[in-house]
């Protein structure tokens, strides 16, 4: 679609997770506030150059771009807890362990407050790993902003080449909200902000009231 804005140019922050299939977080994180891009891709292993079908020790992951001025580190940790594949007692296997890959001191500090305040909260012992983040490697393109690319008109309407699936705001934005996440009102402000057509936008709505409540798994 001839232009349209992409991007969206403010100071950001990263965050990393690992907490199951990395479609479901790629649509949790990317309609929350606050959240300005997302990509998905392999990490916390050693593995050089992993593959989907080849990914060695490293764990699907989640990396967040977010404005911390609209979302805090402490809220991404809540929807982290709260949003689990497997749960935080068991882990299923190496590729959905739960993880958090910290970028710096600030962040590494407030995620050990947090794992020990969730467990006396669940009174239980979690399995949830917190390491430094080393090397992001992006998963393939066909897993980026995987719920929207089930919706192949608007990736084509949107003009999202494989470059902007990983760096889109718009695209992290929709791919939530098409599979019922994020508030009513922060769909309907955006598609005002992002000057989203009407075909695009009543697309989406629809979209968004069959799905709202349903399980972000599969
Ligand atoms: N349940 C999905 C997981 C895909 S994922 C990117 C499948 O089996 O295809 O791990």
């Amino acid at each position: 679609m001839p232009g349209i804005q992409h991007d969206i140019d403010i100071p950001f922050k990263k965050a990393t997770f690992g907490m199951g299939c990395f479609w479901a977080s790629d649509a949790l994180f990317g309609a929350q506030p606050g959240i300005l891009r997302t990509r998905v891709g392999y990490a916390g292993g050693t593995l050089i150059d992993p593959e989907y079908r080849k990914l060695g020790d490293h764990t699907e992951v989640i990396e967040i771009d977010y404005d911390p001025k609209q979302i805090s580190y402490e809220e991404l940790l809540q929807l982290f807890w709260d949003n689990h594949e497997y749960g935080l007692t068991t882990c299923v296997k190496k590729q959905y362990m739960s993880l958090i890959l910290y970028h710096d001191d600030d962040q590494k500090r407030i995620a050990e407050i947090s794992v020990k305040k969730e467990s006396h909260k669940r009174n239980e012992k979690l399995i949830t790993t917190i390491l430094p983040a080393g090397i992001f490697y992006p998963a393939e393109d066909y897993h980026q902003k995987y719920r929207l690319q089930q919706h192949s008109w608007l990736v084509e309407e949107l003009g999202l080449t494989p470059e902007l699936l990983q760096k889109s705001h718009i695209a992290a934005r929709l791919n939530g909200y098409l599979v019922g996440v994020g508030k009513i009102e922060a769909l309907e402000s955006d598609c005002v902000k992002l000057g989203l057509p009407e075909k695009i936008s009543n697309y989406v709505h629809k979209q968004w009231k069959q799905n709202e409540g349903g399980s972000l798994y599969c």
